[in-house]
């Protein structure tokens, strides 16, 4: 669990990050609420604990400007409250606090309350993660993938990078379902993103968009090099096998349809959709090839 500790007394957060690292937790530091901002917003945080008194913004301003800004609803809020303060806890949890620990803290209250923020971070995560990943493969759903391409997309456009995109399907799958059963059928689908994941590069996207339909979206990736990377891709599928009940081996092919970002293109869809196309025409010229 990632913990951001937000406070502007060095002498506060120099005891609070010794006591939180004992504990196992990894902090990280600021001391504004400003830096806060910036900081959940660049990495990745599971909990944050703010001071309620910061320079520049109360913690109960901080909490709104979390609580409403895109994509951190995972953050577990929690504010440090002067020990003296008795009323207003109410305006804390509607700020969008989840906890509140009053100041100096008491370290094994503050222990306790971060192991019920643990189980929460930690239900969040497999809800997370059950919502992103295809159960079959481990890659990334339709969701997820059509999220992180367009994010992708963004930054490519932006930046003026290359970004290539490549589909593909498994060639005569039906055939697989009918002549070995589904059991064999999903440990092909199984290998085929075993062979994504062992050939692509670790930044490139790969989602299960359909049954045994596959696409993969490359950063930083000129046509030139996605084209080579789908030809190694196909060959590699192409070289692995599934190994049958009976002892034998199934070997399969795929049929592959690249595309790349091009100046008219404003979403990810245009060349999901021109990768497509192609990837029909692999078909159509005899599966087992790329096709652009
Ligand atoms: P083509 O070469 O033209 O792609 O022929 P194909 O037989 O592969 O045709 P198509 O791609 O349309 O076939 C998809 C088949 O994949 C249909 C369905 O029975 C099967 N399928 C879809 N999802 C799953 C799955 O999760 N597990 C298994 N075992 N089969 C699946
Ligand atoms: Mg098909
Ligand atoms: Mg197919
Ligand atoms: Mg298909």
């Amino acid at each position: 669990m990632r913990i951001l500790i937000v406070d502007d007394s060095p002498r506060h957060l120099t005891m609070m990050v010794y006591e939180l690292n004992k504990l196992g937790y990894a902090t990280s530091v600021v001391h504004s609420g400003t830096a806060a901002i910036e900081a959940v917003a660049n990495e990745r945080f599971d909990v944050v604990m703010a001071d309620i008194r910061l320079a520049d913004m109360t913690g109960i301003e901080l909490c709104w400007h979390l609580r409403t800004a895109q994509g951190l609803r995972h953050l577990y809020l929690i504010l440090m409250i002067p020990g003296s303060m008795t009323d207003q806890f109410h305006e804390l949890v509607e700020a969008g606090a989840d906890e509140f620990l009053r100041k100096p803290l008491d370290w094994k209250w503050t222990a306790a309350r971060l192991l019920a923020a643990s189980r929460v971070v930690a239900m969040q995560r497999d809800l997370e993660r059950l919502a992103t990943t295809d159960a079959l493969t481990g890659a990334m759903n339709r969701r997820r993938f059509l999220e992180r391409g367009a994010e992708e997309f963004t930054r490519s456009r932006r930046y003026e990078r290359p970004l290539s995109v490549v589909m593909l399907d498994i060639d005569h799958f039906k055939r697989v379902n009918d002549t070995h059963g589904h059991a064999t059928g999903d440990e092909a689908i199984r290998n085929t993103v075993r062979a994504c994941k062992d050939t692509l590069r670790s930044c490139d996207l790969i989602g299960r968009l359909g049954g045994e339909e596959f696409a993969v979206v490359m950063p930083e990736t000129s046509p030139v090099n996605a084209f080579a990377a789908a030809q190694r891709l196909r060959q590699a599928i192409a070289a692995r096998s599934v190994k049958l009940e009976d002892g034998g081996e199934l070997y399969l092919t795929v049929s592959l349809g690249l595309s790349w970002l091009t100046g008219p293109d404003t979403g990810i869809e245009p060349l999901l959709a021109r990768a497509d196309a192609a990837l029909y025409r692999a078909k159509n010229a005899g599966r087992n090839r790329v096709e652009v």
